[in-house]
């Protein structure tokens, strides 16, 4: 799978991109990234990618034509049409199913852009617009970095165990259950003893307990979906009635 990502500083996704999981899927050639700074697409001697909005008000909104020279750029190289991505707050809320979703593209642009925005003429060139989260940040550098990779764990051969992707905690609706390695004992602190137990069914069923009493303590909202079997919604009622 292929991504351009196009941004002011290139720096900022580079390095991330250099390490870890993401890093040896482009070493091994099934991830492509291609970083292209905006500041290349510019004609004037002083590279300016930004300029003050019209109506005035504070801060400064990114230029449209280095953009749309960009995207041209990208469109000539990859050929059209582009599948183009711009994250910002004012997007769909990015989710897992987006990131599954996603991956069935072979070629991904992600445009960054700056908190106070892009000339609202650029969405004419982008086919959807999401958001990470409800917070501010100072740019999209980092909102793009979470989709590539929420999105490139997707591509088959990126993550050396296929299961553990398909398997994963939001895939399933619910969040993880408490994981532990060795020792058993560190101090006080001890392992649970049905997971030393060798008692498998014991231990599926305590896994599922744990993991619905996180999830209507921490995120009842993924609760509502209803996609909880037999066994999960007899536990559920019982962790929802009132301590003895
Ligand atoms: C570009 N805050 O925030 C949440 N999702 C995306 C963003 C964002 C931001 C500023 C600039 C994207």
């Amino acid at each position: 799978m292929t991504f351009d990502v196009v941004t002011i500083f290139p720096a900022m996704i580079e390095a991330p991109l250099a390490g870890g999981i993401i890093g040896r899927g482009i070493e091994r050639g099934t991830l492509d990234v291609a970083v292209r700074d905006l500041r290349a697409f510019t004609t004037d001697r002083h590279r300016v990618v930004d300029d003050m909005p019209y109506g005035g008000g504070p801060g400064m909104v990114l230029k449209p034509e280095p953009i749309f020279r960009a995207l041209d750029a990208i469109e000539a190289e990859r050929g059209a049409p582009l599948t183009v991505i711009l994250t910002s707050p004012q997007g769909k809320p990015f989710t897992q199913a987006d990131a599954r979703r996603l991956s069935g593209v072979a070629h991904l642009v992600l445009l960054c852009g700056r908190y106070e925005g892009f000339d609202d003429r650029v969405r004419e060139r982008v086919t959807e617009e999401l958001s990470i989260g409800d917070y501010v940040l100072t740019g999209g550098e980092l909102p793009a970095l979470v989709i590539l990779d929420a999105v490139a764990r997707f591509v088959p051969g990126v993550v050396g165990d296929e299961q553990s992707v398909v398997d994963d905690s939001f895939s399933r609706g619910l969040l993880d259950f408490p994981q532990f390695t060795r020792p058993a004992e560190i101090g006080d602190l001890r392992v649970p003893d049905v997971l030393l137990s060798g008692n498998h069914a014991e231990i599926r069923r305590w896994r599922k307990r744990e993991a619905l009493a996180r999830t209507l303590e921490r995120r009842p909202d993924l609760l509502e979906h209803g996609e909880l079997d037999a066994e999960e919604q007899k536990l559920l009622r019982e962790l929802k009635l009132p301590k003895p």
